[in-house]
C-alpha cells in the first residue's frame, strides 16, 4: 500500500500537522495490538506554529475557555476519522497513564537523540514539535527507514538550555516539575511571566530550530495549558 503515507500528508496537512515517519513494530516497540513484523505505525505531530492557526479556527479561545483539554479533544477529533478511513487506528501520547513511550517510538522514526531537558531534539526543529497521534495499520506500508540524525548536543559545549531556567529546574536528577510550575504561577518571586508569553526560557535558549519557535499565541496556549493541568497531563 505505497500510496498511504501520501494519503496520510494530505490529510493532515490543512490541519497544520506533518508525518513524523515510521516503523515496523516489533515486540520490542510495545504498540498496542501490533503483530510483530505484520503492522506499520506512522507518528503524525506538529512542529513550528503551523498547526496553531487551524486548531485556533476551529477551538477560537472562547470555547477553548470551557474545555479542559482542547488541543487533545481536537486532535482526536480530527485524527481518529483519517486513521480509520485508511482501516487503521489512532493512538494517542495523552493517553495513560501508563502512557504509549511516545519519545521512544519518536527517537526510532525519525533517528532523534534527547537533548539534556528530556525532550528529543529535532535537528531542524530544535525543540519545537511534538508528537499528537501514531497511527497504526494491521499490514505494511512502503516506509523507509529511518537513517540516524547528527546529535546537535554533542558539539554543544556550553548547553545553555541547563543554565537558562531562572529557578534552575533542569538539574542532574531531572526535571523538577514543581520548582517549574511555582515559577510559571509567579510564586517564587521572580516573575514567571516571560516564560508564560514566550515559552520556556530553557528551551529557547537552545541555538537549534530558532526559525521555528512558536510564536507567542502558541506558546502562551501550551504555557497555559500547563500550568492549569500541571498534576494532569500536559496539551
Ligand atoms: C507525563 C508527561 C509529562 C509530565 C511529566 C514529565 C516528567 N518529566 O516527568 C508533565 C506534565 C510535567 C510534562 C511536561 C511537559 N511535556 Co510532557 N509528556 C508526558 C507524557 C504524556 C508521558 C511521558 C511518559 O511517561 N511516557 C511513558 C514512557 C514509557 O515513554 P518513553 O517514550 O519510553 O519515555 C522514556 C524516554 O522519554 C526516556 N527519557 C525521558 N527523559 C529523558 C531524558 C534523557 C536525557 C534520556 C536519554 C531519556 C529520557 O525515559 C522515559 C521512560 O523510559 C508524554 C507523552 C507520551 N505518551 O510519551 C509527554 C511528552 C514527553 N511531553 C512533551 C512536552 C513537549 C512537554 C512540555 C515541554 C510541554 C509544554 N506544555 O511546554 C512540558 C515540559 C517537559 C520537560 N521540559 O521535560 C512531549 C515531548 C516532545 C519532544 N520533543 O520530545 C511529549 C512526547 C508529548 C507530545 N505530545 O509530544 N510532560
Amino acid at each position: 500500500m505505497p500510496t498511504v503515507l501520501t494519503d496520510i500528508e494530505r490529510a493532515v496537512t490543512p490541519l497544520g500537522m506533518i508525518v513524523r515517519g515510521g516503523f515496523h513494530p516489533t515486540s520490542a516497540d510495545a504498540v498496542p495490538g501490533a503483530e510483530p513484523g505484520e503492522a506499520t505505525l506512522v507518528l503524525i505531530g506538529n512542529a513550528g506554529s503551523t498547526m496553531w492557526e487551524p486548531f485556533d479556527r476551529a477551538w477560537p479561545a472562547a470555547r477553548r475557555e470551557h474545555e479542559r483539554h482542547p488541543l487533545n479533544t481536537w486532535t482526536r477529533e480530527v485524527v481518529s476519522p483519517i486513521a480509520a478511513g485508511l482501516g487503521g487506528r489512532a493512538l494517542y501520547p495523552m493517553d495513560g497513564p501508563p502512557y504509549l513511550p511516545f519519545q521512544r517510538w519518536g527517537a526510532k522514526a525519525e533517528g532523534l537523540r534527547h537533548s539534556p531537558l528530556g525532550t528529543l531534539l529535532h535537528p531542524v526543529y530544535g525543540q519545537w514539535h511534538a508528537y499528537r497521534a501514531a497511527l497504526v495499520f494491521g499490514y505494511r506500508v512502503a516506509i523507509a527507514v529511518p537513517q540516524p540524525t547528527p546529535d546537535p548536543c554533542a558539539d554543544c559545549q556550553d548547553k545553555p538550555c541547563l543554565s537558562s531556567c531562572p529557578v534552575h529546574a533542569f538539574r542532574i536528577q531531572g526535571y523538577e516539575v514543581a520548582t517549574c510550575v511555582e515559577h510559571l504561577a509567579g510564586s517564587t518571586g521572580r516573575k514567571g511571566g516571560d516564560c508564560m508569553e514566550r515559552g520556556c526560557l530553557a528551551r529557547r535558549a537552545c541555538p537549534v530550530g530558532c526559525d521555528h519557535l512558536y510564536r507567542p499565541p502558541h506558546a502562551r496556549f501550551h504555557m497555559g495549558r500547563f500550568l492549569l493541568s500541571h498534576r494532569d497531563v500536559a496539551d
